[in-house]
């Protein structure tokens, strides 16, 4: 620990002492390696910390950051660390600590009749589904990365996924929190409360925080029956209008029932069909639009498939559907989300791109992408465009992959900005949001200011300023 100051020595000894010596971890300890926790998962940034210490309960993270507080040393809280955004992994000073939720996962208590399971924050999201079936109850949210993120994360910066349509976003599924403030205070609400009117709502508040506001120790969330059945279809679509025509039949003919509504462009599956060719996507190459819809049925798989084959007919007569399959069984069905889910690693395996997780109305989507394509086409000449989403929420991944061969390095060095501004700047004619799922991080912080109500920006600073007036909680994330 040669270049640590003695206030960072003493720190790191006072943590051990509180956690466990094996459980803080130091670039001074023979073997070590920090990188799983200081690099983030799109590989943008290595940052580098000054320990990553591993609480084992509530107590003990909230003596970890008395003593951080009382040394001024930075936190970054960290689940599954596969946020998108740089919001999860320190920054390059060596100064800050990250403090890692992942040994807190128990599964605390399961109610049945006030339908909730509590669960501690580093739970691994997968974990929390399957505790949840094993009581015989459906705990929906549902993302690419549930083998290994967790619902501290999932908290922290309000994860979508593709259940919304139905479920809603995480703070939906969220009825009370505990949370050690950055004060080092416990704060003791995991009520399971579906009303309550006593003040602020400070449960919503620290959701989508990203870890600046508190630290999320353990949550109570919503469970919901196991549908009878859910059956899953494929369609082909002419184009975006078409596409959001068959949204509207789906909802008209399918009401609750449409838990799952996503959009995949022709580009975005021919890289899964690229990269992963066993995956055998369907009906990709005759078409420019994909969507995959989800019939979840409390009666009988019989009366879904029904329905499905009813809304089916009803596209295809209106020509908003030009073919479709409709998954036979539990695994043809499983095989089409995971072509789906396989859109993200498609595209890290062609190479650099820039995401965006926008959200616009559903009724301004069509207009929006083919406004925008042409202006990036004009902008930035070869530029591929990724494009897809939960179209059931009207929130898109308009992704942007560089053009054929391009230098990557050097496309994301000169035109990631260029190609920021352009996008962004389109999401705010539209009445959109520059974030709608993957959260600000240090990604967006430069941007938010330009696109967020200043007044709104104002408020976020003050409640910032109450709550963490020393700025030890993830600092430099969301409002920089
Ligand atoms: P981390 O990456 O560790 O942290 C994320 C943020 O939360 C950081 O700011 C961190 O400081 C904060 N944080 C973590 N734990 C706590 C805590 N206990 N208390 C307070 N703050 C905390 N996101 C979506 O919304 N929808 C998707 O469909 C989706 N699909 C994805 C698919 C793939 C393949 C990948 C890699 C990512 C995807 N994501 C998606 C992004 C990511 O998985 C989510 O943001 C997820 O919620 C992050 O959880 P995590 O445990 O990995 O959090
Ligand atoms: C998804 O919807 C995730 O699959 C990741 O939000 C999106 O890779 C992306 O851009
Ligand atoms: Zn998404």
């Amino acid at each position: 620990m040669t270049d640590l100051t003695p206030s960072q020595t003493a720190l790191i000894a006072q943590l051990r002492a509180l956690c466990g010596h094996a459980n803080v971890l130091t670039h001074a300890d023979p073997g070590a390696d920090l990188s799983p926790w200081e690099q983030d998962w799109r590989k943008r940034v290595k940052g580098r910390a000054l320990a990553v210490v591993r609480p084992g309960n509530t107590q003990e993270v909230a003596a970890v950051v008395k003593a951080c507080a009382a040394a001024s040393t930075p936190i970054v809280p960290q689940g599954g660390n596969t946020g998108l955004v740089v919001g999860g992994v320190p920054n390059g000073s060596g100064n800050q600590i990250v403090l890692s939720m992942t040994r807190m996962n128990a599964v605390r208590a399961i109610d049945p009749a006030n339908l909730t399971i509590t669960v501690e924050a580093g739970c691994v999201l997968q974990n929390l589904q399957t505790a949840a079936g094993n009581a015989g109850f459906l705990f929906p949210l549902s993302l690419g990365a549930e083998g290994s993120c967790t619902i501290g994360g999932n908290l922290g910066t309000n994860a979508g996924g593709t259940q919304v349509v139905r479920y809603g976003n995480t703070r939906e599924l969220c009825l009370g929190l505990e949370v050690v403030t950055a004060q080092g205070k416990v704060w003791h609400g995991l009520t399971g409360l579906r009303k309550d009117n006593t003040g602020y709502d400070l449960r919503n508040l620290m959701i989508g925080s990203e870890g600046t506001l508190g630290i999320i120790t353990a949550a109570t969330m919503k469970l919901y029956p196991q549908p009878a059945a859910q059956l899953t279809a494929w369609a082909a679509v002419p184009s975006m209008e078409a596409a959001v025509q068959l949204l509207g039949l789906a909802h008209q003919r399918l009401g609750p029932g449409l838990t799952g509504f996503e959009v995949m462009g022709q580009f975005a599956l021919s890289l899964v069909d690229k990269h992963y060719p066993q995956l055998r996507v369907p009906l990709w190459q005759e078409t420019p639009w994909c969507v995959l819809l989800e019939n979840s049925d409390s009666e009988s798989e019989s009366h879904a498939r029904g329905q499905f084959e009813a809304l089916l007919e009803a596209a295809l007569e209106a020509g908003c559907v030009t073919d479709a399959v409709v998954a036979e069984n539990l695994t043809q069905a499983k095989g089409l989300w995971h072509i789906r889910e396989s859109i993200t690693l498609a595209q890290v395996q062609e190479g650099l791109n820039i995401k965006h997780d926008i959200s616009i109305p559903v009724s301004l989507i069509p207009a929006f992408v083919a406004e925008t394509d042409a202006l990036l086409a004009l902008e930035v000449p070869g530029v591929r465009m990724v494009d897809f989403g939960h179209l059931g929420d009207g929130n898109l991944h308009y992704n942007v992959q560089a053009p054929e061969g391009a230098d990557e390095k050097a496309f994301l060095r000169e035109c990631e900005d260029k190609i920021n501004t352009l996008v962004f700047d389109q999401v705010k004619r539209f009445g959109g949001s520059i974030s709608a799922e993957h959260g600000v991080g240090e990604q967006k912080v430069n941007k938010l200011p330009l696109y967020k109500d200043p007044t709104a920006l104002a408020m976020m600073r003050a409640v910032k300023k109450a709550l963490d007036p020393q700025n030890l909680l993830n600092p430099g994330r969301v409002l920089g």
